[in-house]
């Protein structure tokens, strides 16, 4: 028997499983910036292929030929609305059946909109959020965890926020939108136990992202004082966290998980020098 020769058929094998088989897929909404896109490299590099969403188009081109270069890494775009269900729909039903064994789904897609008190709020901005942070991950997710519940496996990682953890005037509806995301990943949580399904929420507290910009409506200087005088977490701190998360073994479940810059100790209580 020529060992040497049977080891390097073995070892080929397991490269062509490695790409061909065994890569696990991730489906991430809003891969287009901030922790979605840090996500999408750390998880990349890590060898998993990638469903990215987002209604950037341009980037999301961009990250796939970014992630192909850097990684090797199998990508598929699908460019949409999460606020629109038609276009969730008819994006989730497009994929191939062996996109559809997702085994991760980060549902990360969201935004504040406006800083203002609530008899005062743009109604406008209060649909955005609500449409968004809150239908939006529950259309996503109404397409995807069925797939998963046939598989009887899946993970799910719903980013929530501080404000999921406390309220601060002057934010009432994004916190209200991102308790709405606790609320609604702790029910699944529950539903999905039959089916070994983990849904675990991050909370973050200050990310340094396109967040803040997003919020005040592109105004940079205001966005900028916002992390003034401290060092807010890195977009890639999360990705590493919900890299720990959901690579776990398979009897643990992060649950919800909460995590701040040194420098921050609530909502509204920041030391800044
Ligand atoms: P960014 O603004 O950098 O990224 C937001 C992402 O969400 C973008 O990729 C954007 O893609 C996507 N998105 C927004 N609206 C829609 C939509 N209607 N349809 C599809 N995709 C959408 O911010 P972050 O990375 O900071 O935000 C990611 C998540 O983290 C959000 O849920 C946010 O609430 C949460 N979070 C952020 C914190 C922070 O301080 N930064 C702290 C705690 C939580 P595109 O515009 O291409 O559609
Ligand atoms: C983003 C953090 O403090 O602006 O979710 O609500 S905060």
């Amino acid at each position: 028997m020529d060992y040497p020769k049977l080891n390097s058929i073995f070892s080929n094998l397991a490269s062509l499983n490695r790409y061909t088989y065994m890569s696990k897929i991730a489906l991430i909404t809003g891969a287009t910036s901030g922790i979605g896109a840090a996500t999408s490299h750390l998880l990349a590099a890590n060898g998993f292929d990638l469903i990215l969403t987002g209604r950037r188009n341009k980037r999301l081109v961009e990250l796939e030929h970014e992630l192909a270069t850097k990684y090797k890494a199998k990508c598929l775009l699908l460019c949409f609305d999460v606020r629109k269900l038609e276009q969730v729909q008819t994006a989730l039903d497009s994929l191939a059946e062996n996109w559809k064994a997702v085994d991760v789904l980060i549902n990360n897609a969201g935004l504040a909109v406006g800083l203002d008190t609530v008899d005062n709020g743009e109604i406008d901005d209060w649909e955005r959020m609500i449409d968004t942070n809150v239908k939006g991950l529950l259309y996503v997710s109404r397409k995807v965890t069925p797939w998963m519940k046939e598989r009887k496996t899946g993970h799910i990682i719903n980013i929530s926020s501080i404000a999921g953890k406390e309220s601060y005037p002057m934010g009432g509806v994004y916190c209200g939108t991102k308790h709405a995301v606790q609320a609604i990943s702790h029910a699944m949580r529950i539903e999905l136990l039959p089916y070994g399904i983990k849904v675990g929420t991050i909370a973050p507290g200050m990310v340094d992202t396109e967040f803040s910009n997003v919020r005040f409506k592109g105004d940079d200087e205001r966005a900028k004082g916002v992390y003034k005088g401290m060092t807010p977490l890195s977009p890639k701190d999360i990705a590493e966290t919900i890299l720990f998360m959901i690579t776990r073994p398979a009897h643990v479940n992060i649950d919800d998980l909460l995590i701040m810059p040194t420098a921050q100790g609530s909502a509204r209580d920041v030391f800044r020098t």
